[in-house]
C-alpha cells in the first residue's frame, strides 16, 4: 500500500517500550514493533487452538461451534487439553493479544507525540474481558465461571447468568451502568446530528456553518455548550464508565451477593434507625 506523502513526515524512529531499534519497521501500512509481533503470535496461537477446539468438537456449524471452559469441579486447576484446558490457554493467548495490542498502540502514540487515551479506551474494555474471564472466576474458586467461546454458547451463558441474578434487576452497579450507556447513546446522538447539521446546507449554495453555531444552537435551546472539545471529553467518560460499572456488576453478582438483588436493598430496612422500640 503506497504511503501518502504527508505520512513520510509522521512515521519517526523510536518511541518502543522494549526492543528499541530491532522491531521498530513498517510492514506496509503496518508498524511492527516487538509487540505486533506478540499481537500475532497470539492471535495465531489462539486462533489455531480454537480451530482445534473445533475439530474435536461434534459440528462445524460456525454458530454451534463451542469452546467450553473446564468443569467447576476442577476448581482453579490446570485441565485437561479437551476438557477445558483449551479454552484456559485460549483464555491466555486473548489476553496476551489484546495486551500486546494496546501496548502496541502506546509505542505508536509515543512516535506521534499523542496522549494515551486510545490505548487508556481499549485498555477497559480488556478490562472487563478479564473480569469475565479471570477476576470473577478467580473470586468464585473455578474457571468454569468463565464464559464459553461460541457464537451461540456465549448468548446462552449470558441468559443463564442474568436469570440466576434476576436479570440483575435492582443491582446497583447496574443502574449505574444503564445509565452511563444511555446518556453515551444521547451524547452521540447530540453530537452527530449537531455536526451534520452544522455541515449540510440548509439552502442550496449555503455555506458550512462554524462552531459558533453549534455553541449559539445549544445555548438557545439548553442554555448551555459544552464546547468542540467538551463533547468528545465527556463522550469519552461516559463510554469508559459504561464499561467499568458493568463490570463491576457482574464482578459483584457471585462474588458479593448471591440472591436477588432486591433482597440487597433489605440493608436500608436493617438500618438501626427505624427500630424506636
Ligand atoms: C455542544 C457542542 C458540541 C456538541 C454537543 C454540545 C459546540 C460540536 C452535543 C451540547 C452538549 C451539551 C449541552 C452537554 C450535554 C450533556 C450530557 C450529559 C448529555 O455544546 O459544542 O460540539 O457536539
Amino acid at each position: 500500500m503506497a504511503l501518502l506523502s504527508f505520512e513520510r513526515k509522521y512515521r519517526v524512529r523510536g518511541g518502543t517500550l522494549i526492543g528499541g531499534d530491532l522491531f521498530d519497521f513498517w510492514v506496509g501500512p503496518f508498524y511492527v514493533g516487538f509487540f505486533g509481533v506478540t499481537s500475532v503470535f497470539f492471535a495465531v496461537l489462539g486462533t489455531a487452538l480454537i480451530v482445534w477446539g473445533a475439530a474435536l468438537g461434534p459440528t462445524w456449524n460456525l454458530w454451534q461451534i463451542n469452546i467450553a471452559p473446564p468443569d467447576l469441579s476442577y476448581g482453579l486447576w490446570l485441565a485437561p487439553l479437551a476438557d477445558g484446558g483449551l479454552w484456559q490457554i485460549i483464555t491466555l493467548c486473548a489476553i496476551g493479544a489484546f495486551v500486546s495490542w494496546a501496548l502496541r498502540e502506546v509505542e505508536i502514540c509515543n512516535k506521534l507525540g499523542m496522549g494515551y487515551h486510545v490505548p487508556i479506551a481499549f485498555g477497559f474494555a480488556i478490562f472487563a474481558y478479564v473480569t469475565l474471564v479471570v477476576f470473577r472466576p478467580l473470586a468464585l474458586g473455578a474457571w468454569g465461571h468463565g464464559f464459553p467461546y461460541g457464537i451461540m454458547s456465549h448468548l446462552d451463558w449470558v441468559s443463564n447468568v442474568g436469570y440466576q441474578f434476576l436479570h440483575f434487576h435492582y443491582n446497583p452497579a447496574h443502574m449505574i451502568g444503564i445509565t452511563l450507556f444511555f446518556t453515551t447513546t444521547l451524547a452521540l446522538a447530540m453530537h452527530g446530528s449537531i455536526i451534520l447539521s452544522a455541515t449540510n446546507p440548509h439552502e442550496k449554495g449555503d455555506m458550512v456553518k462554524s462552531s459558533e453555531h453549534e455553541n449559539t444552537f445549544f445555548r438557545d435551546i439548553v442554555g448551555y455548550s459544552i464546547g468542540g472539545l467538551g463533547i468528545h471529553r465527556l463522550g469519552l467518560i461516559l463510554a469508559l464508565s459504561a464499561v467499568f460499572w458493568s463490570a463491576v456488576c457482574i464482578f459483584i453478582s457471585g462474588p458479593l451477593w448471591t440472591e436477588g438483588w432486591p433482597e440487597w436493598w433489605n440493608w436500608w430496612l436493617e438500618l438501626p434507625i427505624w427500630s424506636l422500640t
